[in-house]
Order: C-alpha cells, then sequence, then structure tokens
C-alpha cells in the first residue's frame, strides 16, 4: 500500500542572486566555474548556476549507472510511489515554482501557473499509472528499460520539458542525467530538490547545468543509453549524426511551422481565439505554434480585421503581473532572430502591422506582430522565428490549403478551423503533420503522444508511445 508521507518542511532552496550546484547523486557539488542566468524582462542577474566540466559529466553518467541496476530492479509498483510523490510535491510547491519558471524564463504568470505547473505534476502522474504495468501492456511479456538516459531540454518550456523526459524514463525503469538550456537552468534545479524531498534514491536523477558543449558531451558519453533531446534542428542533426552506429536509441523533439487552417464556414470568433493562442501563447517560443495563418481567401478581410481588434486587447508586460498575456522574450539572442527574420518579411515585401503597444525599457521584448501578403517564397513562410510573429497566407480551395500547409520541411502541428465535421477529417488525413487540432489548438494532455514528421524529428513523447521510447 502506497503511504503519502507529507514533507518534513516547505523550504525554497531558490533566493534571488545566490549561486547552484550541480545536482550529482543526490547531492549539489560544485562544477567547472559558474554561469549567470537573468531574468529576461529585468536582465538583472537571478543567480550564479555551476558550469559541469566533463569530468562532472562522467560523474553524474557513472552516478546513474550505479543507481540503474538498483532502481530497474525495484517493483514497477514501488517506483510509482516515488513519482506519485513527486507529482504531489510538484503541486505543493506549484506557486513558487510557476514564479520561478516565470522569472527565468519570461513567460507570463497565468501561463506557468495554469497551464505549465498542473502538466507537469499531470505527466508525474500519468506516468506514476503506468509503473506496475508494463507487462502484457502491448510492450511485450517483460519489456526491460535501456538504463542510462542522457537528456537534453530547451528552453521554451523549462519544467515541462522535464516532465515530459523524466517521468516516463524513470517509470520504465531507467535513470537519467538531464542538461536544462543554460538561460532556463533554475526550475530544473528546484526540480533536484523536489527529488530530494520525494526521498528518490540517488543517483536516479542527475541534473547537470551548462552550455551546448556539456549537452554534447553528455549526449555522446559512451555510457548512456538512450538519447532524448528537445530543440534546434540543427543541434538535433549533430545529435542523429554523433549517435548513428552507437546503437544508443533516440528521440528529437525539433522546431515546426505549423499551419492554422481557417476554411469560410468557421466560428469566426472561435478561430480568432485559436489563432491567438497558436501564436501569442508563450511569446510564440512553442514548436508546435501555429506560425502560419492559412485563411480562405473569401473571409480573409473578416478574419484579419476581427484578429487586429483582439490582438489590440493583448497585454505584453511583466511576466508576474496576473494580466499579461505576452511576456518577455527568453534572451537577447533569441530577440535578435525575431527581430531579423521579421526585418527579412518586410524587406520581402510583406506587410507588417503591430497593435501599439509600449514595451519596457529594459529586458528582451517583442511587440505581437502579423504579416500579411506572404507567399510560399518568403522566408517567414517558411523558417521557424520562435516569436510572437504570424505569417498570414490565403487559399481557395481545400487542396490549395493542403499542399500549402504540407509545404514545410517540418511537420509537428497544424489545425483545422471548420464547421464541417467531414472536413476536419478529410483535411486531417491529408497533413503531414504529427498533431492535428480541429477546432482548438495548443492543447496538451499526457496521454497523447507529440512528435513530428521530416525535420521536426522522430519518436514520440507523451502517451504510451513515450513509455515505449524508453523500453526495450
Ligand atoms: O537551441 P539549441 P537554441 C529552435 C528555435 C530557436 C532555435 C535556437 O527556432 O530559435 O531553435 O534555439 C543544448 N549537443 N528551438 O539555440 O542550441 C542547449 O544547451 C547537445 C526549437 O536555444 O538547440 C540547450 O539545452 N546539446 C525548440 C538545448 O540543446 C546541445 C526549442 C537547445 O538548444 C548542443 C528550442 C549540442 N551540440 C529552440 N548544442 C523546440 N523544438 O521546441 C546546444 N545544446
Amino acid at each position: 500500500m502506497f503511504e503519502y508521507a507529507p514533507a518534513p518542511e516547505s523550504r525554497s532552496i531558490v533566493s534571488i542572486a545566490s549561486t547552484y550546484g550541480l545536482f550529482i547523486d543526490g547531492d549539489f557539488s560544485d562544477g567547472k566555474g559558474t554561469f549567470k542566468t537573468i531574468n529576461p524582462a529585468s536582465e538583472e542577474v537571478l543567480a550564479e548556476v555551476a558550469m559541469a566540466a566533463p569530468e562532472d559529466v562522467d560523474r553524474a553518467v557513472a552516478a546513474a549507472r550505479r543507481a540503474f541496476g538498483p532502481w530497474s530492479a525495484l517493483p514497477g509498483a514501488e517506483r510509482a510511489k516515488y513519482l506519485f510523490r513527486i507529482a504531489r510535491i510538484i503541486q505543493e510547491r506549484s506557486r513558487e515554482l510557476a514564479v520561478l519558471e516565470s522569472l527565468d524564463n519570461g513567460k507570463p504568470i497565468k501561463e506557468s501557473r495554469d497551464v505549465d505547473l498542473p502538466l507537469v505534476a499531470a505527466h508525474f502522474f500519468y506516468y506514476a499509472g503506468w509503473a506496475d504495468k508494463l507487462r502484457y501492456a502491448g510492450f511485450g511479456t517483460d519489456p526491460k528499460p535501456l538504463g542510462v538516459a542522457g537528456q537534453v531540454i530547451p528552453w521554451n518550456f523549462p519544467l515541462l520539458m522535464l516532465a515530459w523526459k523524466i517521468a516516463p524514463a524513470l517509470a520504465a525503469g531507467n535513470t537519467v542525467v538531464l542538461k536544462p538550456a543554460e538561460t532556463t537552468p533554475l526550475s530544473a534545479l528546484f526540480f533536484a530538490d523536489v527529488c530530494r524531498q520525494a526521498d528518490l534514491p540517488p543517483g536516479v536523477v542527475n541534473i547537470i547545468t551548462g552550455a551546448g558543449d556539456t549537452g554534447r558531451y553528455l549526449v555522446e558519453h559512451p555510457d548512456v543509453d538512450k538519447v532524448a533531446f528537445t530543440g534546434s534542428t540543427e543541434v538535433g542533426r549533430q545529435i542523429a549524426r554523433s549517435v548513428a552506429g552507437t546503437g544508443k536509441r533516440l528521440t528529437l523533439e525539433l522546431g515546426g511551422k505549423a499551419a492554422n487552417i481557417v476554411f469560410d464556414d468557421a466560428p469566426i470568433d472561435q478561430a480568432v481565439e485559436g489563432i491567438v493562442n497558436g501564436i501569442f501563447f508563450n511569446q510564440g517560443h512553442v514548436c508546435c505554434a501555429g506560425s502560419r495563418l492559412l485563411v480562405q481567401e473569401s473571409i480573409a478581410d473578416e478574419l484579419l480585421d476581427s484578429l487586429k481588434r483582439r490582438m489590440a486587447t493583448l497585454r505584453v508586460g511583466d511576466p508576474l503581473d496576473k494580466n499579461t498575456d505576452i511576456g518577455a522574450i527568453n534572451s537577447a539572442a533569441q530577440l535578435a532572430k525575431i527581430t531579423e527574420l521579421s526585418e527579412i518579411g518586410s524587406s520581402e515585401g510583406a506587410e507588417r502591422w503591430s497593435p501599439p503597444c509600449s514595451l519596457p525599457d529594459h529586458g528582451f521584448w517583442f511587440a505581437p506582430t502579423i504579416f500579411t501578403g506572404v507567399t510560399q517564397a518568403h522566408r517567414i513562410a517558411r523558417e521557424e522565428i520562435f516569436g510572437p510573429v504570424l505569417s498570414v497566407l490565403t487559399f481557395r480551395t481545400p487542396e490549395e490549403a493542403i499542399e500549402k500547409a504540407n509545404n514545410t520541411p517540418y511537420g509537428l502541428s497544424a489545425g483545422i478551423w471548420t464547421d464541417k465535421g467531414s472536413r476536419i477529417l478529410a483535411v486531417a488525413d491529408k497533413l503531414r503533420a504529427g498533431v492535428v487540432w480541429a477546432n482548438t489548438f495548443n492543447k496538451f494532455d499526457p496521454t497523447s503522444p507529440f512528435g513530428g514528421y521530416k525535420e521536426s524529428g522522430y519518436g514520440r513523447e507523451g502517451g504510451r508511445h513515450g513509455l515505449e521510447a524508453y523500453l526495450a
């Protein structure tokens, strides 16, 4: 019988301008120097974080290897207890975690509080439920964990990407070494404290902080059995090359350029909300963002008028203000990329529009922006901008919509807005996208697999498919 042991005391390990170590073998330790993580809404330093050297990665992988035997030998029901406990502690400490996530990432608190944190807990609950059900569940009679998983995650959903990776890995009996992105390491370190509070055995979860070199060293480590990466397509390609021929298992979740397709019979108000959610949620730092709006020509003017009116109501500013809709861009580098691609959009002849909005003096900000008159030849129709920038294209027939939607090297997600159920099914069937939403967008659930075609990567996270990626 599982008995939940409440936390001995509620404590916070994160206070501004402190130094945080690497979490290896159940303890925090120093690395080779430190790096700063800043608040993108103010450019103030939040904390100094340890930089893992190769020998630290070695230590973390060795700790995960030592822990693997006993952890994988635990009955599934025992592993489930730890995962349930982690989920409960995340719920208990979710306010603190939400604030931390918004400080380090720049996302609006109403999103970290109402979307990220509930989903993080839900993933641990969901995979806790799987831990004792692996046999005879379609994975073979006695599925085995893979071993040590090396996991590298990005900065757009720091804690949620951690949950997507750690929860199924642990449920299946693997141990992990995870590297968060260098601009958003804090919630992963907080999670390390959650693991200690849950009495997770040392070495089952190790968190190493550092930049791309640390990530590369981890994924290339000979004692890592499984690599899971979410990030840019370019780095994903490098990782695929380095893992090829090693026998390591690999899942990659990379970029996207999703089409949000609005037909002339769609409920316009609902579609406008879906378009806004599709591209402005999380400042557009979303791999499955609806960054290309494909609107049927006959309703384009009406829809765009309505979209512009709605965009004028969006509040851009302090991520910790509960009324904020669009927070800060995560880093100076990402702001530079968004700015550059937007300038290219104008210079290639698309028409740029943003509502009047005053942006704070410090920090990294970008006004919600749409480009109309975009053609398939424009770079803003093809390249991932990863910011609050929407490229609008039009179409006349469903065939043309499908052709344009699929005309991308990516294939992660798509949206369809129409009143006709038969059209939803017919169009969804022809879209080369891992996730297709109908009359909604950016809906996530731990029971649903998520992943892409083509340059959006391969393998699935979430649902039973997400578990399969960690089983032999
Ligand atoms: O990604 P990187 P960046 C896209 C988005 C964005 C662009 C660049 O278009 O503008 O990528 O973002 C680690 N081996 N996405 O530069 O570099 C790195 O430390 C192993 C889409 O931030 O891929 C970080 O932890 N790891 C995406 C993580 O990889 C390496 C989310 C992601 O960083 C590494 C993020 C290496 N050689 C960006 N180099 C999505 N799919 O959601 C870097 N890293």
